[in-house]
């Protein structure tokens, strides 16, 4: 189902809203920025892009050819990898327009709803063409911090760690489409109540992906999917619809069919500020805020 314009006063989630999400995890609100909103954020990472050395510290994921799977501060980044699809980590940092397109009040109020707290963006990503993820669940690689249980000592006196690792699925993504998404584009796939499966449990006993090269929680999600009769959906949004996800739908890019067709996101993951070491929630305005942070480590 697709929600009516933001362009409407209407700045809280409706309680049609709510029940909407809860049942199937994702929510589209269409037409939600301005094409001048969507045109500024273009313009900063069009600026990027064509001088790469101005990336500086911020990393840069290829997403294919030789270098996929590894991470390069952009301004060291080969210059090839920025013809084809990459992912451009964390521009929030430094970019204060991407920070306020992502911190828009209309649109925190909507995940202050959802998240049950106002939201702090502890990530971000652009992408100029389709991803191409295989699909995944981010609570994976973003599980939000949960409170820290009491150390508890053994007989012996080691400190022993907590039997049953706590599950906070407080995270929730906003997808903004900063053009027309075309079908052979790659557009973003997902699966309408997928997040209700039970979380994975990784051989380690928590909920954090461990990159141990196995594919068992995506074996996992698809049984659970197929048991459950899920649909796989494409989502072939215009520029300035929201798609918003939650932590725990799966979701991925398609397989991208016409490489001279790009897919201009910002993909935006959220946790709630109440979650995180309060010296680590920079406030931007009432229900928005951020992760104090620098850029991210390289891959070792
Ligand atoms: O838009 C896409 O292709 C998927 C992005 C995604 O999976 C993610 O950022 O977690």
């Amino acid at each position: 189902m697709v929600f009516g314009s933001g362009n409407s006063k209407r700045e809280e989630l409706t309680r049609e809203q709510k029940a909407f999400w809860d049942e199937n995890g994702y929510l589209i609100l269409a037409s939600f920025f301005e094409p001048t909103e969507v045109d500024a954020v273009n313009a900063i990472v069009d600026r990027r892009m064509a001088d790469p050395s101005s990336f500086g510290q911020a990393t840069v994921d290829p997403l294919h050819g030789q270098y996929a799977g590894q991470r390069f501060r952009g301004a060291e980044a080969p210059r090839e990898i920025f013809q084809g699809p990459i992912k451009i980590n964390d521009l929030f940092l430094d970019e204060p327009e991407v920070l306020n397109f992502a911190l828009s009040e209309r649109l925190t109020r909507i995940l202050s709803g959802l998240l049950d707290g106002a939201p702090l963006v502890c990530n971000s990503l652009n992408f100029i063409w389709g991803s191409g993820q295989p699909d995944h669940v981010d609570s994976w690689f973003m599980p939000p911090p949960v409170p820290t249980q009491p150390a508890k000592r053994s007989f012996w006196g080691r400190v022993k760690a907590p039997e049953s690792p706590q599950f906070n699925d407080r995270l929730a993504v906003s997808s903004i489409c900063l053009e027309d998404v075309h079908p052979d584009a790659g557009p973003l796939v997902y699966y309408p109540g997928s997040h209700k499966i039970p979380p994975f449990r990784f051989s380690h006993g928590g909920f954090a992906a461990l990159q141990d090269g196995t594919s068992k929680s995506s074996d996992y999600v698809h049984a659970e999917m197929q048991k459950a009769g899920l649909r796989r959906e494409e989502f072939l949004g215009k520029a300035g619809d929201v798609f918003l996800w939650h932590g725990q739908l799966v979701h991925g890019g398609s397989a991208i069919k016409d490489p001279t067709r790009t897919r201009k996101t910002l993909v935006t993951h959220y946790w709630r500020a109440a979650d995180v070491q309060p010296g680590k929630a920079v406030k931007v305005h009432e229900t928005g805020y951020y992760e104090k942070r620098g850029h991210q480590a390289l891959k070792e």
